[in-house]
């Protein structure tokens, strides 16, 4: 190999090593290899800082998906959490559409502490609807909420069918109300592979869609990010839903944050000097 090739083959691993480069456009290649229609495709390409959870529904079975049912078309299939230095980077992939306005698609959230209390809430789809079934939810897609008060299913802890929006907090659904606190990147759309449609993701047949989120870690607190988490996503009803809690952040942002504040200490006195000499 070239060796100026090579050294910028280098540089370019280093600086990827940094910071992930994800795009959130519903393209499965960030997080999976090219799908070749068995369980193996749900495996993760990703690896440092990251966390699987998968639970693809049995087609042909009575819809049964726990603890509700609908099948394919309410199936929560997989989710993915990977961070760096400077975000949080999630994938759920999911045989609910965008389009679906009948328990619609509930918000990601996250629970630091892991305490049982989802304090952040990421709008997954803007929705005007506000009506029982219907809604979903507070915000327009991609908003970041501090979260006051959480929407919930129709099933209690016990996975006993209770009234619409009085399931349990253990499986929140969309942003009743809170602060905003910012916007994250979010695309929620069919599921694609390099650009191209999917013949099959996974063992069985059926349409998949992506919720790809981009997070920046600004939006928390210090206290947040010390802590270990879990990320959670659901739909209205709350029928079926995956959650995952990656292991705390190793990537040493205070060391990126360290290197910057230096590199900007070293300007100033750079500046300071000139100004000196003039
Ligand atoms: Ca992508
Ligand atoms: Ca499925
Ligand atoms: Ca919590």
């Amino acid at each position: 190999m070239n060796k100026k090739l090579f050294a910028t083959v280098l540089i370019f691993g280093f600086a990827t090593t940094a910071q992930a480069t994800f795009v959130a456009d519903s393209d499965l290649k960030d997080w999976l290899n090219a799908p070749l229609g068995n369980g193996n495709d749900w495996k993760a390409v990703i690896s440092p800082n990251s966390k699987v959870a998968e639970e693809d529904y049995i087609p042909n079975s009575d819809g049964f998906l726990s603890p509700g049912y609908g099948g394919q078309a309410y199936d929560a299939e997989a989710i993915y959490v990977v961070q760096d230095a400077v975000n949080f980077y999630v994938a759920v992939l999911t045989g609910l559409s965008p389009s679906t306005t009948e328990y619609p698609a509930g918000d990601l959230a996250f629970d630091f502490g892991n305490d049982k209390v989802f304090e952040y809430g990421v709008v997954v789809k803007s929705d005007t609807q506000t009506n029982n079934k219907y809604n979903g939810g507070v915000g327009t897609q991609g908003q970041v909420y501090q979260v006051n008060k959480w929407n919930l299913g129709l099933w209690d802890s016990l996975g006993k069918q209770v009234a619409f929006n009085t399931g349990t907090t253990a499986h929140p659904t969309t942003v009743s109300s809170g602060n905003l606190l910012g916007l994250a990147q979010l695309s929620y759309g069919e599921a694609t592979y390099n650009g191209a449609s999917i013949n099959q993701l996974g063992a069985y047949t059926g349409t998949h869609y992506l919720i790809e989120a981009i997070i920046s870690k600004s939006l928390f607190t210090p206290n947040d990010l010390a802590q270990s988490f879990t990320v959670h996503w659901t739909m209205a009803c709350a029928n079926d839903s995956i959650e995952v809690d990656p292991p705390i952040s190793s990537v040493p942002a205070p060391t990126i944050l360290s290197l910057i504040s230096s590199g900007l200490l070293l300007f100033a006195g750079y500046k300071k000097s000139n100004n000196l000499i003039v």
